[in-house]
């Protein structure tokens, strides 16, 4: 049984930049104890998310090795506080990616793959409700992500367009389009690298990019089985025990 706490900005006073250092400190805690960074996540990217968590603007967040799950994996439901599933597209980037003028295109160009993914996102702070400082020292709520098996190619058709739907033990909960994030996920992507840019940061090829929910994110009981089902990018699963 895993518990939220109250926000950190109720006690304490930081500002975005300070919120960063603080999701630093705590990445870096993590690799000194034997983790490994993998990628980035992008998160409050739709409208759909902005509305649901009431901020305005996009946050970022790092993955960690010990964050991925395997497609299909039984995921236990007492491991997490309050846990919600996203559907997002995932980048598999071949080249880095530096620079505060990126466009669509040079993300696409760096893309090896777009991958179908499920986050699942668990705030630690009570009611999942949060200010924009208080979740980004969370690391954007981060905490296990899924992989679909089908990697495509960017040199193919244009993947923000085709549909997705989100269902729960079958029923569907949700559906949209990878256009819903920033017009195209790419955008999201191209954003990430701006705001690392600012901080001596950047992507590298290999690093795997959740470019942010698709639609809202949906809590998930335990029984239930989460599907990810898009034109063109295939499915993704997974089960809560
Ligand atoms: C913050 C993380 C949002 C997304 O894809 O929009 C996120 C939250 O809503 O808890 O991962
Ligand atoms: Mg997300």
């Amino acid at each position: 049984m895993r518990q939220a706490i109250p926000l950190l900005s109720s006690s304490h006073r930081f500002d975005m930049e300070e919120a960063y250092g603080i999701q630093e400190a705590w990445m870096a805690y993590k690799q000194k104890a034997g983790d490994r960074l993998i990628g980035y996540k992008m998160g409050l990217t739709s409208p759909a998310k902005m509305r649901q968590m009431n901020v305005s603007e996009p946050v970022y967040g790092k993955l960690l090795a010990s964050m991925l799950a395997e497609n299909g994996e039984r995921l236990s439901h007492a491991s997490f506080i309050h846990p919600r599933v996203e559907a997002e597209v995932a980048f598999l980037l071949g080249k880095d990616l530096n620079g505060e003028d990126l466009t669509e295109k040079d993300v696409l160009e760096a893309t090896d793959h777009l991958v179908a993914a499920i986050e699942i996102i668990d705030s630690r702070y009570e009611n999942f409700r949060f200010t924009l400082a208080d979740v980004i020292a969370d690391n954007a709520s981060s905490s296990k992500f899924v992989l679909g098996h089908r990697l495509v190619s960017t040199k193919k058709e244009d993947v923000a367009t085709f549909g997705m739907a989100l269902r729960i033990n079958g029923e569907l909960k949700a559906t949209g389009t990878p256009a819903n994030v920033l017009g195209h996920p790419a955008r999201s992507v191209a954003m990430l690298a701006k705001m690392l840019a600012r901080k001596g940061e950047r992507l590298k090829a290999g690093d795997i990019v959740l470019a942010g929910g698709i639609t809202e994110a949906i809590a998930v009981q335990p029984g239930d089985v989460v599907q990810a089902s898009f034109a063109h990018l295939g499915g993704v699963e997974v089960l809560f025990v």
